[in-house]
């Protein structure tokens, strides 16, 4: 009986967030649903590595990426500006501090755990962007964007250390 309640209010809550704040909008594209893609590009993952490390993109295109984690580590691909991964690294090295980033992979957090950090974050301790994707070690994933406009950017693993390490690329719209 608590459970349920706690549960309906839960989904209440989650579902009214997203009503009153619509979801982050990305000026370089958006999510789609991989139906939609013109082209697959498969990224194989490696501990510390992508490959390729430079993909090249045509304005209006749908891209599929199919992530191939080779590595023995929990590795994210993420799109967006150098400026996007930076703040990423910092959201990523807090869940990392609270537990809930493994070398590995993600725990689940309790509601009761969710919500206190959603008080006192505001963005929320989950890892749930639409740009980005975590792929566990041997584990393959998908990400299908839409890039609506010629621009720069970079896919980066933002788990705290990688970037760093070499977990870069150039990804360029081309118009
Ligand atoms: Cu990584």
């Amino acid at each position: 009986m608590f459970l349920r309640q706690s549960l309906a209010i839960c989904f209440l809550a989650m579902s009214s967030t997203a009503f009153a704040a619509p979801a982050h909008t990305y000026d370089f594209g958006q999510p789609a649903p991989a139906a939609k893609a013109s082209r697959s590009i498969e990224v194989v993952m490696g501990d510390m590595s992508f490959d390729p490390k430079t993909i090249q993109i045509k304005a209006g295109e749908t891209v599929r990426f199919v992530l191939v984690n080779k590595g023995q580590l929990l590795h994210e691909f993420n799109l967006g500006d150098a400026a996007m991964h930076a703040k990423h690294q910092q959201e990523m090295l807090q869940m990392q501090q609270s537990g809930m980033l493994t070398p590995t992979g993600m725990k689940e957090m309790s509601h009761d755990m969710a919500g206190m950090d959603h008080a006192a974050m505001g963005h929320g301790m989950k890892h749930d962007d639409p740009n980005s994707v975590l792929v566990e070690p041997g584990q393959t994933a998908e990400l299908t964007w839409t890039f609506s406009k010629a621009t720069s950017l970079e896919f980066a693993c933002n788990i705290p250390g990688h970037y760093q390490a070499g977990m870069v690329g150039k990804l360029t719209v081309s118009q």
